[in-house]
């Protein structure tokens, strides 16, 4: 069901000079409101004021997460923080978090666009919503639990871990809908089987799955081992957290919510605009956060963009499913790699499990790619010459998609470590 229809079906010509309005205004609150933003834009000899169209949006000076660290925690705040409803933070891999900061009215924002998604994929006032993010300050979990609650559905604020108990409360509360990562949905579908439940016993129907990258693969594997319908969502704490995007039923794309976020595809390196359905990189801009407004926000994730109205009646544009961080990219001997490349190509065989590492190395001036992957079914690993042969056909398959020889070893099923928030597949040893 569309939640909104007066913005998420708007003519898009209307959409466009909504939009424009939007972005003049913040434009200038962010200048008036936020000494970072006018430092920003004085060093650039910016005039916040200059903005005539949607395409000026290209002079404004970009916004980075070095931006957001070196100011932290409040220097971006347009608002005293009496004004504030609410403060969440990233986690950040090095250092001091990110920190993000919403008023009354962004959080209204924030639990529409949440109610949006989930009820673009399906989710009414009649389910029990799962939520097995990590309750805290991760964006994932409340704003989740806020969207769906304000859609009437009950909320079971379950949070991650404690898997067992976990299943144990979907089966027994008959839970209808699961919002996690697609890393944790695959080990709750992997642990109903190991646990000996049968899934007809269940009353999942829906997954919400965001926070990571997952391919359609994964997805197909998350849907048969869970029977339920799988939907896929973006967003990023620095612009609100989950509700940038969402998939419809329709499964072409995650439909922006561009009344709020102004999308732009660049070229990572030229800074140029990409043409549609090439991949860029996602800048966004927010068009209506009174908070902490976001301008031009460079996000390094790599997808598509696809305006043309799709088949829900929306008519946002929609993003492909991402192919990755463009700092996830790994550059082997000179051949670009995305995770999300090997994911594919792994996940399409039934031979081989949903569960995978990537180690990369570097010995004498080389990079060495490894994939270590389970095996579906454990008894192979006693059949030399099996197992043999099914290494040589992944390899062959990787280096049919990838241009490139990658070593591959095969594991037991359930050996490699399992996430039950966002995984970390990717173990890059190289210390460059
Ligand atoms: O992960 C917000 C979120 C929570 C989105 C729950 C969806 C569901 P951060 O922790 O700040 O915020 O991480 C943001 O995660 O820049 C992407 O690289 C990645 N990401 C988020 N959603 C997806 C997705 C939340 N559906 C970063 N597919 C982003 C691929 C995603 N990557």
């Amino acid at each position: 069901m569309i939640f909104n229809k007066k913005f998420e079906s708007m003519p898009r010509a209307e959409l466009r000079d909504l939009q424009l309005s939007r972005l003049q205004k913040m434009v200038v609150f962010a200048y008036e409101n936020v000494p970072a933003y006018r430092k920003k834009y004085d060093d650039a000899g910016f005039n916040p004021e200059s903005i005539r169209s949607l395409d000026d949006v290209r002079r404004i000076p970009f916004t980075e997460k070095s931006d957001l660290r070196d100011n932290y925690p409040y220097g971006f705040l347009s608002v005293p923080t009496s004004k504030l409803m609410r403060i969440h933070a990233s986690s950040g891999t090095s250092g001091k978090p990110t920190v993000v900061c919403y008023t009354k009215t962004d959080m209204q924002v924030w639990t529409e666009c949440c109610a949006r998604l989930a009820s673009s994929a399906g989710v009414s006032k009649k389910d029990l919503v799962q939520v097995s993010f990590g309750y805290g300050l991760f964006t994932g979990a409340l704003g989740m639990h806020q969207g769906c609650e304000k859609l009437g559905a009950a909320i079971i604020p379950a949070s991650s871990g404690n898997t067992e108990r976990q299943i144990m409360l979907m089966k027994d509360l008959g839970s209808t809908v699961l919002v996690s990562t697609p890393s944790y949905a695959l080990y709750i579908g992997e642990m109903i089987e190991r646990l000996g439940y049968d899934i007809k016993d269940f009353k999942l129907r829906i997954g919400l799955f965001g926070s990571e990258a997952s391919t359609d693969e994964m997805h197909n594997e998350i849907s048969r081992r869970l029977n339920i319908f799988t939907n896929d969502n973006y967003g990023l704490s620095e612009l609100i957290g989950p509700g940038v995007s969402g998939e419809c039923t329709e499964k072409c794309g995650m439909h922006i919510n561009e009344d709020h976020f102004y999308p732009e595809l660049l070229n990572s390196d030229t800074l140029e605009p990409v043409n549609e359905g090439e991949y860029g990189e996602l800048v966004l801009t927010t068009l209506t956060k009174t908070g902490m407004p976001i301008i031009r926000y460079r996000t390094k994730d790599i997808t598509k963009l696809d305006s043309s109205i799709c088949k829900c009646g929306r008519t946002t544009v929609r993003m492909s499913k991402l192919r990755g961080r463009s700092d996830d990219m790994l550059v082997i001997r000179g051949v670009n790699v995305f995770p999300s490349q090997i994911e594919s190509v792994l996940l399409n065989m039934v031979e081989v499990g949903g569960q995978y590492e990537i180690v990369v190395t570097r010995e004498n001036y080389m990079d060495k790619l490894e994939v270590i992957v389970e095996v579906a079914d454990g008894s192979l690993l006693t059949d030399y010459e099996k197992l043999n042969k099914l290494r040589e056909k992944i390899k062959h398959n990787l280096k049919t998609v990838l241009q490139l020889e990658i070593a591959v070893k095969l594991a037991e099923p359930l050996s490699l470590k399992r996430y039950e928030g966002k995984s970390k597949r990717v173990h890059d040893q190289r210390n460059i």
